[in-house]
């Protein structure tokens, strides 16, 4: 228990005391337990004992931890502090990986990285009101991203919180979380805990995955039971997530479509990403010969340098494709909703062929044409069964007009990626990066900022499916350390966070705990000086710098060093690619402060358009 615990409790209450019975129950004194809940035995819920001589016991901190681990589930990310303290360190004490955060923002967003990565719910653990309103924003974004985690937070006491009668911590979350995620349930019994467990598994991972949210009010940890009747109210949960085989007559509708194309497309989405179908969808995209797009977070599912990727090749394939097949990817504003410009508007209808696990993904922007609702890999399985061994390669015109652009494109980056300016600008730092990344395709990229994003997104070349991960739909700022934390703790190979300088200052103190964890993550920061840019200039001639600016010339390394990391100020491509090198290889907590040209890049990046302007001068 911490200071600020003990001293601001009225009196040395429920807390103190299961801070003294966890120390017990790690010591296995079983017998002790009845007795060190005095308050618990008024409370106990009628199925449960207050049999002092029962030889085994469980409560409801254990129930919590024996439902996640008979689940599979064998890491938190969280946050301690009334009334969960305890249940980390028990936690920890049963033999989980307990990774604590300094945010729970960032812990959220680890569960969700871990959640996208495992295809099992990445649990987020928070206090009561503030600790569960921090941790919010990450169940939100991971339920926008179709990413399963499972936020679980302590919270007051119901009674008091319902008459609104202002106890520590007071508000009603469930009511507040549930708008918010895909599903919300608040478990009152420990006798519940294994129904309240699995509901919130089942509804992270199945159909559509998101955010589920778990609140277990204070006095439900204390509860007690017998431990027999405990483990019998636990549930193992069976096929959480169900293969959903799409209608054979769906999957014949979208073959005969496909069949008649002239210029078909595949675009690989996310969801693509998340299905772990990799085999299938790559024997799909070779079968067909079919030119394929991957949405940022679906690049290496086959390498970038796959002579069909289409990506240098973006803004013909868009226009000019008569037939497209989104595989777990929305027509939402990252693809201009299907229509305008980008898709070729004047060029002819396209026809779309869409497989998603959500019916009422359908249609969401434009018509359907095909769709194909199944799970990614019943689907594209089915799809390959219905090909056969004679379907006939997308048309060389089509193939070969694309070719010819891609390699144009290529060698005109490559010119600009060989430059080596002073200062660095974007593409000269990323041209190293993409160079280490090559000699290290297991590494993962975490990747955000805006200039930083979408350069790093089309130069930095990706080899392996699940290896990048970055802003998602939301195009939010503040993902990166979580990210990275959770992607060294779940696969332990090797992190290259790429940040801008405004993205990395969202989840910055999270250094401190990926050196607390050793983690072989390695964090480098395009500083220019802002968002965006770092030239803005105040008009009014105050003393304040602009809105956009930060302080000038910082040195993020510091940071790093200040917890015992390796900290790097590179100011050249050289400089860069050498630290990079030492950090992957070492696997040391590093960050490079990477000095770039604070003129560089554009203001919003690429997504300028959606940016209001005034019409109206002063
Ligand atoms: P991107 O941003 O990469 O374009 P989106 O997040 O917009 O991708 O789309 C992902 C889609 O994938 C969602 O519509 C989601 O329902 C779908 N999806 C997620 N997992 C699966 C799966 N296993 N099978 C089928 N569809 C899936
Ligand atoms: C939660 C708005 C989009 S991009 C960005 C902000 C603040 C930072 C851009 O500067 P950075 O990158 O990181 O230095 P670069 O490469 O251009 O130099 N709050 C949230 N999410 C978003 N998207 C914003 C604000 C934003």
């Amino acid at each position: 228990m911490n200071s600020y615990d003990t001293a601001t409790m009225q009196s040395p209450t429920r807390a103190q005391e299961r801070g003294l019975e966890a120390h017990r129950l790690m010591l296995g004194d079983c017998q002790q337990r009845c007795a060190t809940f005095p308050e618990v035995k008024s409370e106990t819920h009628p199925n449960m004992t207050n049999d002092t001589q029962s030889p085994e016991m469980t409560d409801g901190f254990h129930l919590v931890i024996d439902a996640l681990k008979l689940n599979d589930i064998d890491t938190i990310f969280g946050l301690p502090g009334i009334p969960v303290t305890d249940l980390c360190r028990m936690a920890q004490a049963e033999g989980m990986r307990v990774i604590s955060f300094r945010h729970e923002q960032h812990a959220g967003n680890a569960a969700a990285a871990a959640g996208f990565l495992t295809q099992k719910p990445g649990i987020c653990l928070t206090v009561s009101a503030p600790g569960f309103l921090n941790g919010l924003t990450a169940l939100s974004n991971a339920t926008v991203n179709c990413f399963p985690m499972i936020l679980i937070s302590g919270s007051s006491e119901r009674e008091i919180v319902d008459l609104q009668q202002g106890d520590y911590e007071e508000m009603d979350q469930l009511a507040i979380a549930k708008p918010l995620c895909k599903a919300a349930f608040r478990v009152l019994h420990a006798e519940d805990i294994g129904v309240g467990i699995a509901r919130a598994i089942r509804a992270a991972v199945s159909g559509r995955p998101g955010g589920v949210y778990l609140d277990l009010p204070a006095k439900l940890f204390a509860q007690t039971m017998t431990a027999e009747a405990g483990k019998k109210s636990l549930i193992k949960v069976i096929d959480p997530a169900p293969r959903q085989i799409p209608a054979s007559d769906a999957v014949k509708r979208a073959l005969d479509l496909l069949k008649g194309a002239k210029r078909p497309l595949i675009l690989l989405g996310k969801g693509a990403a998340y299905a772990q179908a990799d085999a299938d969808i790559r024997a799909l995209v070779e079968k067909t010969g079919i030119p394929y797009l991957p949405m940022s977070m679906a690049k290496g599912l086959l390498p970038d340098t796959h002579a069909q990727s289409a990506a240098a090749a973006r803004s013909y394939v868009l226009a000019e494709a008569d037939v497209v097949v989104l595989v777990g990817a929305r027509l939402n504003w990252l693809l201009s909703h299907g229509k305008g410009k980008t898709w070729g508007q004047d060029k002819g209808a396209k026809q779309f062929i869409q497989i998603d696990i959500s019916p009422t993904e359908i249609d969401s922007n434009v018509a359907i044409a095909a769709p194909l609702i199944g799970d990614i890999g019943s689907c594209v399985a089915a799809l390959l069964a219905g090909m056969g061994d004679g379907w006939t390669k997308a048309p060389a015109d089509w193939t070969g007009a694309i070719a010819e652009r891609r390699e144009k494109n290529l060698a005109k980056m490559a010119v600009t990626l060989a430059l080596r300016p002073s200062p660095m600008n974007f593409h000269s730092a990323l041209s190293v990066i993409r160079d280490q990344v090559k000699a290290r395709p297991d590494a993962i990229v975490v990747n955000e900022g805006a200039n930083t994003l979408d350069f790093a997104r089309s130069i930095v070349d990706m080899y392996q499916p699940r290896k990048r991960l970055d802003v998602g739909t939301w195009g939010i700022m503040g993902i990166g350390m979580g990210f990275a934390v959770a992607a060294a703790v779940v696969t332990g190979k090797p992190v290259i966070a790429i940040e801008g300088d405004s993205a990395f200052g969202f989840s910055g103190m999270e250094v401190e705990t990926i050196c607390r964890y050793n983690l072989p993550i390695c964090v480098v920061v395009f500083n220019n000086n802002g968002v965006y840019r770092g030239t803005d200039k105040n008009p009014s001639g105050s003393k304040d710098v602009a809105p956009t600016v930060f302080v000038k010339n910082a040195r993020y390394d510091k940071l790093m060093e200040a917890f015992g990391g390796v900290g790097v100020n590179a100011t050249t491509a050289d400089e860069l690619a050498k630290a990079l090198a030492e950090a992957v290889a070492s696997g040391k907590p590093t960050l490079i402060n990477a000095v770039i040209d604070e003129t560089a890049g554009t203001e919003s990046g690429r997504i300028a358009s959606l940016n209001p302007q005034s019409a109206v001068k002063k």
